[in-house]
C-alpha cells in the first residue's frame, strides 16, 4: 500500500482507478475478455459461485436475502483470457428506496455485458421470479444456466432440473454447479471455461492477477456487515448498513448504522458481547486483506429508517 492511511470512498483514491488499466497487452495477441453479470433471485448462490470462480472471496455470502447490495466485480483471469463477473443484488420487487435502487443496479449492470450467468438453483422450483428475470434480460444478451447449488439435489432430481431449465430458454449452456467446499467445486471450472469460450476478442481490462476493483474501504465494511448478518436474525439484516469512517493502520473505524434504538441494543448487545463477537469474526479476515494486525473499532449509529432516505443512501454508496 502507498502509505498506512486510506482516502475514505467518494473522495479521489487509488483504490477509485477505472477499469482502463492494464491495456498493455492488447487485442492483437489473440486475447478473449469481457464481462459476464451473474444475475438470479436473492439468495440463489451468485455470490458464492462468483467467489468460487475468483478463487477469492471478494463478495460477501450469507443465507439472508439482499446480502449483496452493490455491483462487486471479480475476475478471472487465463493466459489467453479474462472474464469480469459482476455479481449483482438480486433482481425483485422492491419496497423500500433501497430495493428501487439495488434493480436499478442490476439493470446498469446488465446494460455492456457480454453475457449473463443466470443462476437457478437445484434445490428450488423455476419460479414467476426466475421468468420476471429471464424477461429483464436485453434481447438478444447471450446466457449461461449456472444450476447453482447442485450438491443440496438427489442425483435424479438435478437431472431433471437440468432438463427443465435447457427448456427454459436459448442457452448458450447449461452448467450444474457446487460452489462451496475447498477449491472452487464440482462444475465451477466448466463454467469459467465456458465463460471464456463466452468471450469476444479484447484487451485485459484489468491488471493480472487483480482479484477484483473494490476499494479496500468497502471490502472492509462488507466483511463487518458479513458478521453482522451471521450474529442476527430476522428482518435486523435489512436494517444493517456499515461504513469505513477512516483508516490509520493499524486502526480501521467503521460506523455500523442500524434504525432502531433497539437494534442498537441487539447488536451491541450484553456487555458488548455482540460487538465482540462480530470484531472476532471480521478482524482476521480484514487482517489477511491489508496483510498486518489491525485494531477494529466499531461503532453503532441509530440513522433512523436510513432505506428510504436519499441522503443516507447517497451517503452509504446507493
Ligand atoms: N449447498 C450449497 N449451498 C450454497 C451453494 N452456493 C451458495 N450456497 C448457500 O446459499 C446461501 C446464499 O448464498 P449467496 O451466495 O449469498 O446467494 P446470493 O444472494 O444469490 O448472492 C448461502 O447460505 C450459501 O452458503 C452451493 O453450491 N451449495
Ligand atoms: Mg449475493
Amino acid at each position: 500500500m502507498a502509505g498506512d492511511r486510506v482516502r475514505r470512498p467518494g473522495e479521489a483514491s487509488e483504490a477509485g482507478r477505472g477499469a482502463s488499466a492494464g491495456l498493455g497487452d492488447g487485442i492483437g495477441g489473440g486475447l478473449r475478455s469481457g464481462f459476464a453479470a451473474v444475475v438470479g433471485r436473492p439468495n440463489v448462490g451468485k455470490s458464492t459461485l462468483t467467489n468460487a470462480l475468483v478463487g477469492e472471496k471478494i463478495a460477501i455470502t450469507s443465507s439472508k436475502p439482499e446480502t449483496t447490495r452493490h455491483r462487486v466485480r471479480g475476475i478471472i483471469d487465463g493466459e489467453r483470457h479474462q472474464v469480469v463477473l459482476v455479481d449483482t443484488p438480486g433482481l425483485h420487487r422492491p419496497r423500500t428506496l433501497l430495493g428501487e435502487r439495488l434493480n436499478a443496479a442490476v439493470r446498469e449492470a446488465l446494460a455492456d455485458v457480454d453475457v449473463a450467468v443466470v443462476c437457478l438453483p437445484a434445490d428450488q422450483a423455476i419460479g414467476p421470479g426466475d421468468r420476471f428475470l429471464l424477461a429483464a434480460l436485453p434481447p438478444g444478451l447471450s446466457k449461461v444456466a449456472a444450476v447453482t447449488k447442485a450438491d443440496a439435489a438427489p442425483r435424479a432430481a438435478l437431472a431433471a432440473k437440468l432438463v427443465e431449465v435447457d427448456r427454459l430458454a436459448d442457452w448458450r449452456a447449461v452448467v450444474p454447479v457446487s460452489a462451496i467446499g475447498g477449491d472452487g467445486g464440482p462444475g465451477v471450472g466448466e463454467l469459467a471455461a465456458v465463460l471464456a469460450g463466452a468471450m469476444p476478442a479484447g484487451p485485459r481490462w484489468y491488471p493480472r492477477g487483480e482479484a477484483t476493483d473494490e476499494p479496500l474501504e468497502v471490502r472492509i465494511a462488507e466483511l463487518v456487515r458479513e458478521a453482522v448478518l451471521e450474529m442476527v436474525r430476522d428482518e435486523l439484516p435489512h436494517s444493517v448498513a456499515a461504513l469505513v469512517d477512516e483508516i490509520d493502520l493499524p486502526r480501521i473505524r467503521v460506523w455500523l448504522f442500524v434504525e432502531r434504538d433497539s437494534q442498537k441494543g441487539i447488536v451491541i448487545g450484553r456487555r458488548g458481547a455482540g460487538l465482540k463477537a462480530v470484531g472476532s469474526r471480521a478482524r482476521p479476515q480484514i487482517e489477511a486483506l491489508v496483510g498486518r494486525k489491525v485494531f477494529l473499532e466499531i461503532q453503532v449509529k441509530v440513522a433512523k429508517e436510513w432505506q428510504r432516505d436519499p441522503k443516507a443512501l447517497n451517503r452509504l454508496g446507493f
